[in-house]
């Protein structure tokens, strides 16, 4: 048996060997399947959230990039990422203080923690704290707060709808506490460029730095997706800090080199950019 994720044309297609999980939760379709070659693999309404095979490449990269550009980072918030990936990357990083997460559907921290143990090992840290809420309206309560605003969501259509607002961007800039910086799925230019264009407008009106780096994830359709990385310091695409050699040896992905790397976009995203 194939799942295909079909999105806007493409599709992204995966053998599967036995399906583990299937639920309609207040918000989405819920699929969990075991596949032969790449572990097991989530999709919320039909569109695939993660595979074991390649998830360490997204949640690395979602976490790092943001975690590196600060200096001191203490308190972070993940929107969205309601399988824990995100909060197991962040939970390699002793300085943190505060973990935070605004998830809106409580069926996918409970289907993580049943069947996906490796990624959903992120809520065993005691600094986790779950708040079950829609993101956008979450950060409007929380001025001046957060070090790193991590936005791990789905795409534009269903429940991550209002995390793609200009609204949202200007409510995350307020939560942030001086020099904080915020990372988000921002999508891939051969899929939905005209998403990637508006995100990059958008946070280089409310921020003074704005990086967009790509991350190779082999099962998104078109074997990459974005992150916007935003702040009003000096560079985010420049690592603040060396990454401790500890956390390195833990990191299959990131690194300081990649860091960099990731921002340099080919001549058609930067002419995306500028059309703006
Ligand atoms: N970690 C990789 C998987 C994701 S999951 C995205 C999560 O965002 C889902 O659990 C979904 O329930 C949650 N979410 C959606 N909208 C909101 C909202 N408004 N507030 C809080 N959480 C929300 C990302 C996959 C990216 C796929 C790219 N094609």
């Amino acid at each position: 048996m194939w799942v295909t994720e079909a999105m806007n044309g493409f599709g992204m297609t995966v053998e599967v060997e036995a399906e583990l999980c299937r639920r309609q939760s207040k918000f989405q379709k819920i699929e969990l399947y075991q596949t032969g070659k790449l572990g097991k693999l989530l999709l919320l309404d039909g569109i695939i959230q993660l595979t074991d095979f390649d998830e360490f490449a997204y949640h690395e990269m979602l976490a790092n990039l943001p975690m590196f550009a600060h200096e001191n980072p203490r308190r972070a918030l993940v929107i969205g990422g309601g399988d824990g990936g995100i909060l197991r990357e962040l939970g390699k990083h002793p300085g943190l203080e505060v973990m935070d997460i605004c998830e809106i559907d409580e069926e996918v921290i409970k289907v993580a923690r049943e069947f996906l143990p490796e990624i959903s090992c992120g809520y065993d840290d005691p600094r986790v704290k779950i708040h079950i809420a829609d993101g956008s309206e979450f950060v409007k309560d929380k001025p001046g707060y957060y070090d790193v605003i991590i936005v791990d969501s789905t795409d534009p259509g269903g429940p991550g709808t209002p995390l793609f607002g200009e609204t949202f961007y200007r409510d995350m800039k307020k939560a942030l506490r001086p020099g904080g910086v915020i990372a988000t799925q921002a999508e891939s230019p051969y899929l939905l460029p005209d998403i990637v264009a508006r995100l990059n407008r958008v946070s280089r009106s409310i921020f003074r730095s704005v990086g967009y780096a790509s991350i190779m994830v082999p099962t998104y359709p078109t074997g990459m997706i974005g992150a916007c990385v935003a702040s009003d310091r000096d560079d985010v695409t420049v690592p603040a800090r060396p990454v401790p050699p500890e956390l390195q040896k833990r990191l299959r992905y990131y690194n300081a080199a990649i860091h960099h790397a990731a921002f340099q976009v080919p001549t058609f995203v930067s002419r995306l950019f500028e059309q703006n």
